[in-house]
């Protein structure tokens, strides 16, 4: 329960690192329940809007200004959460994304606030994402303590590129993702559209959702190489601009509508593999550059290869499987494997993704937030 700590209110929160990204997780019961109520709540424990988010806990970057919203399942899912996407700058709180990073501190958050008992060696279970419905099977390391009680084990050895050292694996199983925000895997029904933009003129892309509405484009037809770093993306305002360009249009051609104010589209530029992975990739989310890759918009890219006539197929080099392929997506930090379940079509369908995360408990305690911005007495 949140609670009245002189002028302010104090509400139980843990900080998390989920995969490569870090952010507040809190229980829904412990909320506002109305949406612009909570809303006011996460904007003033986050920070935003301001650029350096000073006088809140966000990072000053996407991918530290997220927010996961815990609560029971229901039916055959145990547990549920909502995924908030705040910016540093803005003072939009967005649900309508999925993310596939803060979806690995689900279950350890869960766990570690008594939501969920574990089981077993290892507790599997399945996370619902509010945002687009999207399932995923989880399964976390729970060994016994000294005390005989089981506990989230973090220290382990695997290794995700994006994060320094090693830690206990977060195994992810999605079940079904595709066309999660944009409604089918090819919003367009074509895995190749060419759209014309304005300055650009006609720009080849693959409009596509496995998780995450992507818009892929070779990185050389807007004057990039590919293998920039993130430093040098977010420095070139010609490129974001080029690369701002064609969202907006893909936005309107996926169905999107006006994107201007929205964090989705992502744009992935694709080029050949440089490190013996699958593809090479360069992530903006939208208007600034990731610094690996987003997990959805991992498993989506690598959908992506492997549908002939795609624009991401086309540079790609995947290796040969009938039912299970993995795609090692490479970007700026390393790689991210992604495995595919494929169905016996022809070509054949993408039905299912698995992947490793890490995740850690960073802290544990209460975030406090003016009263003036929520008072619950
Ligand atoms: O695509 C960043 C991230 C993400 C999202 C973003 C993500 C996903 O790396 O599932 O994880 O694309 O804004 O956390």
């Amino acid at each position: 329960r949140a609670r009245t700590a002189g002028s302010q209110t104090a509400v139980p929160a843990l900080v998390m690192r989920g995969g490569t990204s870090r952010g507040l997780f809190l229980d829904a019961r412990t909320l506002p329940a109305d949406a612009a109520a909570r809303d006011a709540v996460l904007l003033a424990a986050m920070g935003s809007p301001d650029p350096r988010q000073i006088d809140g806990l966000g990072g000053a970057h996407p991918l530290t200004s997220k927010v996961g919203i815990v609560a029971p399942g229901s039916g055959d899912v145990d547990v549920e959460w909502t995924f908030a996407q705040l910016q540093p700058d803005s003072d939009v709180v967005d649900t309508t994304p999925n993310c596939g990073n803060m979806l690995a501190a689900v279950l350890p958050f869960a766990i570690e606030t008594g939501l969920l008992v574990p089981d077993g060696e290892t507790t599997t279970a399945r996370v619902l994402t509010r945002n687009t419905g999207a399932v995923a099977d989880i399964t976390v390391s729970t060994p016994r303590g000294p005390d005989g009680a089981r506990y989230v084990e973090y220290a382990g050895d695997a290794r995700i590129d994006g994060v320094p050292g090693t830690a206990a694996p977060v195994r992810i199983a999605f079940l079904d993702t595709a066309g999660s925000v944009a409604g089918s895997l090819l919003p367009t029904g074509s895995v190749r559209d060419t759209v014309a933009v304005p300055v650009l003129g006609d720009v080849e892309v693959t409009l596509i959702d496995n998780g995450q509405p992507l818009v892929i484009v070779r990185a050389d037809r807007l004057g990039a190489r590919g293998d920039e770093t993130p430093a040098e993306i977010d420095a070139d305002a010609g490129l974001r601009d080029r690369v701002e360009r064609l969202r907006l249009v893909c936005g309107r051609v996926m169905g999107l509508g006006d994107v201007t104010a929205k964090n989705y589209p992502k744009m992935t530029l694709v080029s050949a593999p440089r490190a013996g992975g699958s593809i090479a990739t360069r992530s903006l989310i939208p208007r600034v550059a990731h610094q690996s890759i987003g997990v959805l918009a991992a498993v989506t890219v690598a959908t992506a290869c492997v549908l002939p006539g795609s624009v991401a197929h086309e540079v790609a080099v995947v290796p040969d499987g009938a039912h299970e392929v993995t795609v090692s997506v490479e970007h700026p930090s390393g790689e991210f494997s992604v495995s595919l379940a494929l169905d016996a079509g022809d070509p054949p369908a993408v039905v299912g993704s698995a992947l490793l995360r890490t995740a850690r408990l960073l802290m544990a305690g209460e975030v406090l937030v003016p009263r003036a911005v929520w008072d619950p007495t």
